[in-house]
């Protein structure tokens, strides 16, 4: 993320968003399966209103598939909700199926009216690197099969044809992170979806070690192949050989080896809400 989110960037992208918001019969919200709290801003829901939205938590892939289950529950009870992987694909195809179904009534009473039916309009919302390109490409095979600009959106935005029953709005409607509570700061920062230089790299990641050894300690462990004594960036350091003159550790080099390393899902697939 490249983006300081001040109150003046805030104002531009909520704007941006409510404008495309007016096309769409419904939104695809993408949170991050690790953080189903942390990774979404609240406002969405507002902006909204009545339209309906499916959400999609992805990186499923990195997900402690244990612990997503009950948060699918959880969150299955506000709005429809699938667990996906935008890179593997799995839960891709289910998309568009659930999309007919909570548009069924709509289509229903539009129906009886002798409204002809058209594809569902929906497009991608969520905040930076969530994977909103990696979801559009998914659905859209990497093809860019457009179908051309249509009346009463803004140019620049086009759709694309996913299907019969579907067209997607090519641009992703973009929400920005938010971070009141330190510790959603911290969370957002260690699953990569803010950038590093919003926390000390060594703090952060003696941050998340504290986090691993209370929520994963074997996981932690186990990968590292250290006593639980041993769980600490010098530890790390040791056994990855980060020294520097005078055999001290390279604690900082430490910090990247590990953030980088669960960033990856390496070290423990986890949830963090
Ligand atoms: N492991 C994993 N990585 C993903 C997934 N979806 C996206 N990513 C990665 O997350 C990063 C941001 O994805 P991108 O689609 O650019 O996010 P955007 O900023 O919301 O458009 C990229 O490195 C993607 O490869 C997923 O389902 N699993
Ligand atoms: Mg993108």
């Amino acid at each position: 993320m490249n983006i300081q989110w001040y109150p003046g960037h805030m104002t531009k992208t909520k704007r941006k968003l409510e404008e495309q918001l007016r096309w769409v019969d419904v939104v695809l919200e993408l949170g991050d399966a690790r953080l189903p709290l942390s990774s979404r801003n609240p406002l969405l829901k507002d902006l909204l209103g009545k339209k309906p939205r499916l959400l999609l938590l992805n990186k499923a892939d990195l997900a402690d598939s244990n612990k997503t289950k009950p948060w699918l529950d959880e969150l299955g009870k506000e709005s429809p909700v699938l667990a996906i992987s935008a890179l593997r694909g799995s839960g891709i195809k289910k998309i568009t199926d659930t999309l007919e179904s909570i548009m069924a009534d709509k289509r229903r009473t539009m129906a009886a009216r002798g409204v002809r039916a058209r594809p569902i309009r929906a497009m991608v919302v969520g905040i930076p690197n969530i994977g909103k390109s990696s979801l559009i490409n998914r659905l859209t095979g990497g093809s860019q099969a457009k179908t051309g600009n249509k009346p009463g959106v803004t140019r620049g935005n086009q759709w694309i044809r996913i299907n019969p029953k579907l067209e997607l709005l090519d641009t992703p409607g973009m929400l920005w992170p938010k971070f009141d509570d330190p510790e959603v700061g911290k969370k957002l920062a260690a699953t990569g979806a803010v950038k590093d230089e919003v926390f000390d790299q060594e703090e952060l990641a003696i941050w998340l070690l504290q986090w691993l050894k209370q929520n994963y300690p074997q996981e932690l462990m186990g990968f590292y192949n250290l006593q639980e004594e041993e769980l600490n960036l010098e530890g790390i350091g040791q056994k990855r050989g980060c020294l520097i003159s005078g055999g001290k550790i390279d604690t900082l080099k430490a910090a990247q080896i590990l953030l980088r390393e669960f960033r990856e899902g390496k070290v423990a697939k986890v949830v963090m809400d």
